[in-house]
């Protein structure tokens, strides 16, 4: 079973995470803020992912300290169920749509953080939300996921659509990119023989 499971408090945030990679998609998600539940609920759903995502959090500050660590005990409960990373696809990308938004999202699990994101939000907020909280999530689960990760929104003009389009589409292509593929026969997927 490729799974993870992190507990992370701070003086700013109280986080649990579990996931299993090869789940069919059952999220329970209470992260005390509306918009990032309904993206982490779809980015489970999408990426086939069961995810459990608890957050106790300084939301009467802001929601920043909420989404940012959420993010960072998320990519470390990924990083900690890939373990070897033996017999995985490694790459993929997606064009994701939503209604007239179009995001791409290209992935290497390649255990060498990065994030390119050029995703611009003309609206500050979605709702109460923040929307440069997305870059936040995007940087904080990359890293410590240690995925090399870009995304990029081709065009879109809802704040809510492009975010979506984000989330989804980093779920489709990590649904991609984490598979087993047969024909790796168990193997790490690099020449260097470790990723
Ligand atoms: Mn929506």
């Amino acid at each position: 079973m490729r799974s993870g499971e992190v507990k992370r408090r701070t003086n700013e945030t109280d986080i649990a995470v579990s996931l299993t990679i090869d789940g069919t998609g059952k999220a329970e998600i209470a992260t005390g803020v509306g918009f990032f539940d309904h993206m982490l609920d779809l980015f489970a759903r999408h990426a086939l992912i069961d995810l459990k995502v608890v957050v106790k959090g300084d939301t009467h500050i802001d929601d920043h300290h909420s989404v940012e660590d959420a993010g960072i005990a998320l990519g470390e409960a990924l990083k900690q169920a890939l373990g070897d990373k033996k017999g995985i696809r490694r790459y993929a990308d997606v064009h994701l749509p939503m209604d007239e938004a179009l995001t791409r999202v290209a992935v290497d699990v390649s255990g060498r953080p990065f994030l390119v994101f050029r995703t611009a939000f003309e609206a500050q907020k979605i709702g109460t939300f923040d929307t440069e909280l997305v870059r936040e999530f995007f940087q904080a689960f990359a890293i410590n996921a240690g995925l090399t990760l870009h995304v990029e929104t081709l065009y879109g003009d809802n704040a809510h659509h492009i975010a979506e389009s984000c989330f989804k589409g980093l779920a489709r292509a990590l649904r991609q990119a984490l598979e087993v593929d047969p024909r790796e026969g168990g193997r790490v997927p690099s020449t260097k023989g470790a990723l």
